[in-house]
């Protein structure tokens, strides 16, 4: 049984970053049906009690086209919608600490450099997607961008995501209308740096 994280804050929580309908319709509309959709299918294919890492990274052992693209994308949508809302926070914005501060000033030269390039990532993906910061097994930080649920792991990289903006329509579209770059320009006001930090250490360990 997959669980959908639980928000440790309101829904209005993260104004003007993020609008409480935004995040309302986002949090239990999309992200619960992801959920409750994964349920449904890793029932079906029996691997109900494979972690999502494990399941996303192995999808070409699920025989059933079907119920291999459908964990492909509600499985993406599960995973990839508990790491973002657990990378915000109403106390998030600031700058990176620690030592994930140390290792992006190392890997992009500064903080204003890694967001440019996350930024036109974010913005160049067209259509539905997603933009990355991952660990590699060596401990690198690499970014990338995927399309619809689809990411590192999914992808096949055996990277770990520490850090993901959702691009699709439905995480902006409400307040920001097409400007998806002012989007992700107001999301780095509630990145909680604390938490990608915390996922950048077990990663990297
Ligand atoms: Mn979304």
């Amino acid at each position: 049984m997959f669980e959908q994280y639980k928000l440790p804050y309101a829904y209005d929580a993260l104004e003007p970053a993020i609008d409480a309908l935004t995040m309302e319709t986002h949090y239990s509309k999309h992200h619960a049906t992801y959920t409750a959709t994964l349920n449904t299918l890793a029932e079906k294919a029996g691997v109900q009690d494979t972690e999502i890492t494990s399941l996303l990274a192995n999808l070409s052992k699920i025989g059933d086209e079907a119920i291999r693209n459908g964990i492909r994308n509600n499985g993406g949508g599960y995973y990839n919608h508990n790491l973002y809302f657990k990378i915000i926070s109403p106390r998030g914005g600031g700058e990176p600490i620690g030592a994930l501060k140390a290792k992006m000033d190392a890997t992009f030269g500064s903080f204003d450099a890694f967001k440019e390039k996350i930024t036109a990532l974010a913005t160049g993906q067209f259509g539905s997607g997603w933009a990355w910061m991952s660990v590699t097994p060596a401990g690198e930080l690499v970014l990338s961008n995927s399309a619809n649920q689809d990411n590192p792991i999914s992808q096949g990289t055996g990277n770990t995501p520490i850090f993901g903006v959702d691009v699709w329509e439905h995480a902006y579209y409400l307040k920001y209308k097409n400007l998806r770059a002012a989007y992700v320009k107001e999301f780095f006001n509630v990145v909680d740096w604390n938490a990608v930090n915390a996922l950048y250490e077990a990663a990297a360990k």
